[in-house]
């Protein structure tokens, strides 16, 4: 049987929850880094949309929606319950995280490239906004169990896990000086994991020729 198949970009947040879920639930791929400047055709065969991640099944399927390959890997294995009873509120802050908040973010991330562009509010508007939107929030469920939904991470930490570092990247001494100590210590302790470090290899991009990279 081969191995379903993962395009994957080392860098994007959505590609970095779904290899989470893979690894953590056991499941090899055949992996394939993706340069977003030039997309290979297999790829946009598998999925028009042309966005990773895309996990292609071995019998066909695609999945090219990051929340559905991480919900794919973990109903094949859930070795420490992700798949916690909290589904519902878990999905409400996935669905804030990758709505609202990843338009703010992304507003934040490159409103110094932009400056000039039509790009009129500052960073600091738009960084303040997912504060409030977001950040905050997180912050203040953090103070009262050291995972978002109890004493152990679930779904919802490993899927808001990759944004909410990028949010700290932008500016990491800013974010350092926050008074938020709950949730630094949550991204500090999922970021030092083995299964994070296990899914940050930097890799060149995918060529046709290339033999198989087992992830
Ligand atoms: N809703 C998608 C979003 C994926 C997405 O937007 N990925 C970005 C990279 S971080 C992408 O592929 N963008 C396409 C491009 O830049 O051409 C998911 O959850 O998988």
């Amino acid at each position: 049987m081969p191995l379903p198949v993962l395009y994957s970009f080392c860098r994007c947040p959505y590609a970095i929850r779904a290899r989470l879920a893979l690894q953590y639930a056991g499941i090899k791929v055949a992996l394939r880094e993706v340069a977003l400047r030039s997309k290979p055709a297999e790829l946009l065969v598998a999925s028009p949309k042309g966005t990773v991640p895309v996990l292609q099944l071995s019998n066909g399927e695609v999945l090219e929606e990051s929340i559905d390959i991480m919900r794919w890997a973990l109903v094949q294995a859930d070795p420490q319950g992700w798949l916690s009873p909290h589904g519902a509120a878990g999905d409400d802050l996935i669905a804030l995280n990758d709505g609202p908040f990843k338009v703010l973010l992304d507003r934040y991330k490159y409103a110094n490239r932009d400056a000039g562009r039509g790009s009129e509010k500052a960073a600091a508007e738009w960084r303040d906004a997912a504060v409030e939107m977001h950040i905050a929030p997180l912050a203040r469920r953090l103070q009262t169990t050291p995972y978002l939904f109890g004493e152990k991470p679930v779904l919802a930490d490993m899927a808001l896990l990759p944004f909410v570092r990028q949010f700290a990247q932008v500016d990491a001494e800013w974010f350092t000086d926050l008074p938020y100590p709950a949730l630094r210590a949550w991204l500090e302790k999922l970021l030092s994991t083995e299964l994070f470090a296990s899914v940050m290899d930097k890799r060149a991009p995918w060529k046709a020729t290339d033999p198989v990279t087992i992830f």
